[in-house]
């Protein structure tokens, strides 16, 4: 169980976790930030742990709460030898953090990074092992309340090309969102934005910041999802909590719902919905400047959302700058995708991890 189940059995966990631990709210120094006019950076490119501008073929092992987490790390592209890619495997984190990798440090390389509930909540980050060496923390970052709900993939709120340290608080009377951004600067400004609301949903999923005016600076992401299954997507500013795009698209009975991405090249991040009731699964993607939606179908479905079929995975994989439509196949441990530098052209594939393993990219899935 990978998908829907999987990320609401880690809620569950997260949840019998979090009632050992007082909630209190760490960050008493809130401030408005002054809105930096953001430098152009370049666009960052989610579980991409060696900075070369394509996702790496990663998957972790996530067992019973309190037991370490396995991450598994193929290097992309993998040698040209037959089973010489470059591998890296290790325990970082325990079942019941959050996982939530990014780049914090701006050097371009996907960061190893957990957050661990309590009071305060810590983001623990690591640089990638890329030597023999274990994997080492080197930064810890006191951010966010028990409670609190994360940013998987995190989001670059401000455009300076670094990860921000980002809870999301749900306020229990009222079901309004507060986002708790601490920039990565080195200024380190902190501030709340209030946007959203889930009064009404029937559930709701916080999503990777994503760029959607394409000036270089993420904005919030989440959706909900109402009592017909419809999806509806809400974008806000992420300095001011301004809505900048609301989109009705998608159907969370029918669909794996991926965090929005730039699937077309044009700088702005893009709807995803993969529909598991054809078969084989059919990739629709809402160009969100045109709204207007392709379909491709892509993969085996898995209707009954039981993680034993193909996985959506979202990563730019051939690395033309662009999202590609993307799975990984659990029963064989490979990921399959779509060439975007090719219009789709190409299937690829590479095996990574192991048989039963979960992508880590797969965790931005309905999430
Ligand atoms: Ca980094
Ligand atoms: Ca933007
Ligand atoms: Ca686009
Ligand atoms: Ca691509």
């Amino acid at each position: 169980m990978f998908l829907k189940n999987y990320t609401e059995n880690l809620r569950s966990l997260f949840m019998i976790f979090a009632v050992l631990v007082t909630v209190l709210w760490c960050g008493a120094n809130i401030t408005t930030t002054n809105a930096q006019t953001p430098t152009p950076t370049p666009r960052r490119v989610p579980m991409d742990f060696t900075g070369d501008g394509r996702s790496d073929w990663a998957t972790v092992v996530i067992g019973t709460v309190g037991t370490p987490i396995r991450w598994k790390v193929t290097g992309n592209p993998a040698s040209t030898v037959p089973n010489q890619a470059f591998i890296r495997a290790f325990d970082y984190g325990f079942s019941g953090d959050f996982v939530v990798p990014a780049d914090y440090n701006g050097d371009r390389k996907t960061d190893v990074t957990v957050w661990r509930p309590g009071t305060p909540g810590i983001f623990y980050v690591a640089e990638f092992p890329t030597g023999t060496g274990g994997v080492m923390i080197s930064q810890t970052v006191r951010w966010g309340a028990a409670n609190d709900r994360l940013v998987f993939q995190g989001g670059d709120y401000d455009g300076d090309g670094k990860a921000d340290y980002t809870v999301v608080r749900v306020d229990s009377t009222t079901g309004n969102l507060t986002w708790f951004i601490k920039s990565s600067s080195a200024a380190g400004t902190e501030r709340a934005v209030p946007f959203g609301t889930r009064a009404g949903a029937v559930t709701f999923f916080i999503f990777p910041g994503a760029d959607f005016t394409g000036d270089g600076r993420d904005e919030l992401v989440f959706a909900t999802v109402d009592s017909s299954s419809l999806i509806t997507y809400f974008i806000g500013d992420s300095i001011t909590g301004a809505g900048v795009l609301t989109r009705r698209f998608g159907d969370y009975d029918a669909d794996n719902t991926l965090a929005p991405g730039d699937y077309t090249g044009d700088g702005r991040a893009d709807f995803v919905a993969v529909r598991q009731t054809t078969s084989p699964a059919t990739w629709f993607i809402n160009d969100s400047a045109t709204n207007t939606t392709t379909a491709r179908p892509f993969g085996i479905p898995d209707p009954a959302f039981a993680g034993n079929a193909d996985i959506p995975v979202r990563g730019d994989y051939d690395g033309d700058g662009k999202f590609d439509i993307a799975v990984f196949r659990r029963s064989n441990a490979t990921f399959y995708y779509l060439t975007s530098s090719n219009n789709n052209g190409t299937v690829s594939g590479q095996k990574a991890g192991d048989p039963g393993d979960g992508p880590l990219a797969g965790l931005a899935v309905n999430f």
